[in-house]
């Protein structure tokens, strides 16, 4: 039985250590991505509306060039400072145009995790954003991604190593106790570094709305 056990132990570290390789060596996104575009050419060559010039290719930021970087961030920064467009009777929290995304998010929280809906809802949420930055913020791109699992340490990855072409460095190292949503620790203070680390958040936690309904 032990024997049995340990075998079986075995083959699982085995299967598990082949796939990891597999997906650490290969890039699990962007095999996805590959062998999915033929079919993506197969339906826009019998389409007479979805045509390819409407196609958007989103890329992982560690694919895209400086110059592309730092347009996608100055469309994040522009509508962050655009104002918001949203009733503010309902949605008195929301100051700018960016909020107005967080705001829509944080009403309809309850409804679009954990339910059946979760993948369409998001999908279409990232294409009214990308949509957004294009139309009012003068962006040419598309919504860059973040493949996680290419990066071991995030801090020195292309996304997170804090310079002018990143999205933001780590925060400040500030020593505090748990607030119920965070754990104790030493971390977790403001951005200091990168494109965003002034920006202004108007918004708050969702854990206080879901406290509120509850
Ligand atoms: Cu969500």
């Amino acid at each position: 039985m032990a024997g049995r056990f340990s075998l079986r132990a075995l083959y699982a570290l085995l299967a598990s250590a082949s796939l990891l390789s597999i997906l650490c060596a290969a890039d699990a996104v962007g095999d996805l991505q590959t062998k999915g575009r033929a079919a993506v050419d197969a339906a826009i060559a019998t389409s007479t509306t979805c045509t390819k010039d409407k196609l958007r290719v989103r890329k992982e930021w560690g694919d895209i060039t400086a110059a592309e970087k730092k347009a996608y961030i100055a469309a994040v920064l522009c509508i962050t400072k655009a104002p918001s467009k949203l009733s503010q009777t309902t949605y008195p929290g929301a100051k700018t145009r960016y909020d107005d995304f967080v705001a829509i998010h944080m009403k309809n929280t309850l409804s679009i995790h954990g339910t059946g809906n979760f993948l369409s809802w998001h999908r279409y949420f990232t294409y009214a954003y990308e949509s957004a930055l294009r139309t009012e913020c003068g962006y040419n791109g598309t919504q860059p991604y973040w493949d996680w699992g290419r990066y071991a340490t995030p801090e020195t990855s292309p996304m997170f190593d804090g310079s002018d072409t990143s999205m933001s460095g780590q925060g400040e190292k500030v020593t505090h106790n748990s607030n119920g949503l965070k754990p104790a620790g030493n971390g977790g203070g403001c951005i200091a570094s990168g494109p965003f680390k002034d920006m202004k958040v108007n918004l708050g936690y969702v854990v206080f709305f879901i406290r509120m309904v509850e």
